[in-house]
This record gives structure tokens, sequence and C-alpha cells, in this order.
């Protein structure tokens, strides 16, 4: 029997055993077990990084029935994530982090994906969105 040692504990010390069991149920109560919040419906998650002189991914597929949580990220200069057959064109400072909604783009495809600071797209920063 693995239980009988801790109420033979509890009964030793009456008062600290009923103070924890009542700190224990408070506790149930009123503090539910966290749970991890799952993404909603109908929106995807997509992280891109921006940096000299590449997207990371670069090859990017988008599910067009869902929205789009979209998190840009410079490591360096100024930078833009842009699309112009989709009437995309995000600007991120350098060092900074951009974090928008897109809806869903429901034109599938594949489309160029370009950086348009001066020289960038040249020097790499190119690559494609796909959309199914
Ligand atoms: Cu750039």
């Amino acid at each position: 029997m693995p239980h009988l040692p801790l109420p033979l504990r509890l009964l030793a010390t009456p008062i600290a055993a009923s103070a924890i069991l009542v700190a224990c149920s408070g506790g149930d109560a009123s503090t539910p077990a966290p749970t991890i919040t799952p993404p909603p419906a109908g929106v995807m998650a997509l992280s891109v990084e921006l940096s000299n002189f590449k997207f990371v991914s670069k090859d990017i597929t988008l599910d067009g029935t869902k929205a789009i949580d979209l998190t840009l990220h410079s490591n360096d200069v100024k930078h833009t994530f842009t699309v112009h057959a989709l009437n995309i064109d995000i600007t991120v400072d350098g060092g900074q982090t951009k974090t928008l909604r897109l809806p869903p783009i429901t034109k599938p495809g594949s489309y160029k994906l370009s950086c348009d600071i001066a020289g960038h797209e040249a020097a790499g920063m190119a690559g494609t969105v796909t959309v199914r």
C-alpha cells in the first residue's frame, strides 16, 4: 500500500495537514490546468527572416483558404516583403519585427517574391510564393 505513509504523516500534524488540503482544493477550483492555445481555425502562421540578401524561407506555400498570421523580421537593414502580383508590399525597418494578419489569398498560382530596396533583389532577395 504505497499511500499509507502519507495519511500517517498528515495525522501526525493535523493543523498543517488541513491547511494544505484547503490550499490544494482552492487551487484546483480557481486555477485550471494550463492549456496550449491552438491557432484559430482558418489561420496559418508564417514567419520569414529578411537579411542581406535573402529570404528565409524564400519558397513559401500558402493555403488559399486560410488567413495568414505573418511575422517578418529583418536581421540587419531595411527590407521589403513584396509580391507585386498580389498587391503585397510590406516594409520592415532594420532590426525590426513586423506582425500582421493577411486575409486569405484566393488566387491560386505561383508569384514572385522580392525585396524592393534598390539592388537587393539582384543580390539574391527573391523567392516564390505559391498559393494552393
Ligand atoms: Cu532587402
